[in-house]
């Protein structure tokens, strides 16, 4: 099988109107050779987006095959309480009037409302709120675990872990050693953006910056958390510092092979201070998705995070590199629809998620949070 969509793409190389550093870069793809940052860049630019398609479709199935993971999930968001005012986020409280905490009883109560046998994955993620320290987190994650011990929880961007690590006078290494032992089982990959100061002065200054997100995740895979690692991209950045955000990414991967997925969001314009900036096109979003995929001969999964990117375009992704839906969510979330992606109540259950994979041709996997097959259908 991949010996003829090798053929067939080594046909097309032949026939066509390509450019030559194109074909070298394709050839390269074709052996599964790595390609360099600079190559990389060249497919943002140059890459046509079918020919993209065909090349990310070879290596997603070398890697993943035909499968196609979800998960059912739910997500926590504890507060929209944020030390923080990124540009780009319609989500954090802008004034007191808006402003809202769970307590810990209405975080339990939330989960007991929507949970089922059948949900493997509690995803924590929220503001940054300014007198909360990492004992007050871990102290929730642990009376969760109490209550649901199969679960595993997937919890705070680096930039919460960063911020409540010192607000508890601790380091990385002890702040995460401490979320470790109160439950934490991997950590989401919010809070990249763009791994680049420049950019970050400019939409999300405040925050940490690139070397402390990197560190962070790197901390936690040598303490064998597991995480993923998000890319902020459609706003101000250009295809340079995608490819530096990407080879940042590559480069600690080679070092640690903590990351499980990588997940690209697209810039969502509503309701924030770079309203002003149009989204860019679906056209761009799957070529996207397509670099990412090729770019990364290390991290195994390409996520499209359905809520944000709209089911439409999340189902046209599983042909350009993407072998992984996130989950069911189960109506847990409005961090997206703030910020204007189309869903408003953001669930699949789990025969809508099976059917949607199985119509783009694909084999539905229900996954647990570490990849490890629940259920496969043929
Ligand atoms: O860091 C905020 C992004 C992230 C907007 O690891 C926005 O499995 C687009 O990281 N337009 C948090 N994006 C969410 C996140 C995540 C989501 C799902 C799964 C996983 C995972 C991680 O949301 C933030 C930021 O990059 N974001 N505002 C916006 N207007
Ligand atoms: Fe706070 Fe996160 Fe929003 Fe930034 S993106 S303002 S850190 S909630």
């Amino acid at each position: 099988m991949d010996f003829m969509k090798k053929e067939i793409i080594e046909r097309t190389l032949q026939k066509s109107n390509i450019s030559e550093e194109i074909k070298i870069i394709s050839k390269k793809i074709l052996n599964f050779q790595r390609i360099t940052p600079n190559e990389g860049l060249i497919l943002y630019i140059k890459g046509e987006l079918g020919f993209l398609g065909m090349l990310a479709n070879y290596v997603k199935e070398n890697i993943n095959k035909q499968l196609v993971y979800y998960n059912q999930n739910l997500h926590i968001e504890p507060t929209n309480i944020c030390l923080y005012k990124c540009k780009f986020c319609s989500y954090s409280s802008k004034n007191n009037e808006d402003a809202w905490e769970l307590s810990e009883q209405q975080i339990i109560k939330k989960i007991k409302k929507h949970f089922n046998n059948q949900i493997t994955e509690i995803h924590i993620v929220g503001g940054v709120h300014p007198d909360r320290d990492l004992h007050y987190y871990g102290n929730i994650i642990k009376k969760i675990k109490q209550l649901f011990p199969t679960i595993h929880i997937k919890a705070f961007t680096a930039v919460e872990i960063d911020y409540m690590s010192k607000k508890s006078g601790l380091s990385l290494l002890d702040g995460l050693n401490a979320l470790k032992s109160y439950g934490l089982d991997s950590i989401p990959g919010g809070g990249a953006e763009i791994l680049d100061d420049q950019i970050r002065k400019q939409i999300c200054g405040a925050k940490s910056n690139s070397k402390t997100w990197l560190l962070v995740h790197e901390t936690a895979h040598q303490l064998g958390i597991p995480s993923n690692a998000t890319m902020l991209y459609g706003h101000i950045e250009h295809y340079k510092h995608r490819i530096a955000h990407l080879n940042l990414l590559r480069e600690l991967q080679d070092k640690t092979t903590g990351f499980n997925a990588f997940i690209p969001l697209k810039f969502r314009n509503k309701r924030n201070e770079l309203a002003g900036i149009n989204e860019v096109s679906v056209i761009e979003d799957l070529k996207n998705y397509a670099v990412c995929r090729i770019f990364f001969d290390n991290i195994p999964h390409i996520k499209a995070y359905w809520p944000m990117i709209g089911k439409e375009t999340a189902q046209i992704s599983l042909s350009f590199g993407v072998d992984d839906l996130d989950g069911t969510i189960n109506d847990s979330t409005k961090i997206y629809s703030k910020a204007g992606a189309d869903d408003i109540n953001p669930m699949m259950d789990k025969n809508e998620m099976i059917n949607f994979i199985k119509n783009a041709n694909r084999i539905p996997v229900e996954r647990d949070s570490l990849y490890n097959i629940i259920n496969k259908l043929s």
